[in-house]
């Protein structure tokens, strides 16, 4: 969705980038740049400098998860998962760019939110249920709670945020819950 095209080659380092509102990326060229060096510096055998004719290079999750970044982030695998066009974890500059650029504090909570709720549905059913709740609960503390209090707070996040009464919450009920809990938004606050 936030696609970033490099459209010209200026030099070995430099690009120009599309900055179409619809399909932007929050950063500005010379942060693209700096994210760039980085994306090289993690397999500089694997990653050209020559973008001209678009070469087809991919990371593979592994060495993505171990930025300074990621590397202390519970979701981490899932958060590189989720920009990865082939499920695999793997990704391309532009996924890697679309990636910070949602982990961006410059990108908006809306969006933050679409991800989160993403990432937080384990059994990608669109809806997030009890158990995908306590699975990112237990991540979110890092295992400090029982699994009662687990099972409690779970409990008690969905009856709060559960507006059709369904039993589980749909993106406009995971939007309400946000409002009373923004620390389910935590995870995607990261400075790059
Ligand atoms: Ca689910
Ligand atoms: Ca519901």
């Amino acid at each position: 969705m936030y696609n970033v095209s490099f459209v010209q080659q200026v030099n070995s380092k430099c690009y120009y980038y599309n900055t179409d509102p619809q399909d932007c990326t929050f950063f500005t060229r010379k942060e693209i740049l700096r994210l760039h060096g980085r994306y090289h510096e993690l397999a500089p055998h694997l990653v050209p400098m020559d973008y001209t004719n678009d070469p087809d290079c991919k990371l593979p999750l592994a060495l993505i998860v171990n930025m300074p970044e990621l590397k202390e982030n519970p979701f981490r695998s899932r958060i590189v998962e989720s920009f990865s066009e082939d499920g695999m974890g793997n990704l391309s500059f532009n996924e890697f760019v679309d990636m910070f650029s949602v982990l961006s504090e410059m990108a908006p909570r809306e969006l933050k939110a679409i991800y989160a709720f993403k990432i937080y549905d384990y059994n990608v059913d669109n809806y997030l249920c009890k158990e995908d709740l306590e699975k990112t609960l237990n991540k979110l503390t890092k295992e400090e709670l029982t699994p009662e209090e687990v099972e409690l707070v779970c409990e008690k996040t969905i009856e709060e945020a559960d507006l059709d009464g369904d039993s589980k919450l749909s993106y406009s009920d995971f939007e309400n819950m946000i409002t009373r809990a923004p620390d389910f938004l935590s995870t995607f606050h990261i400075r790059i």
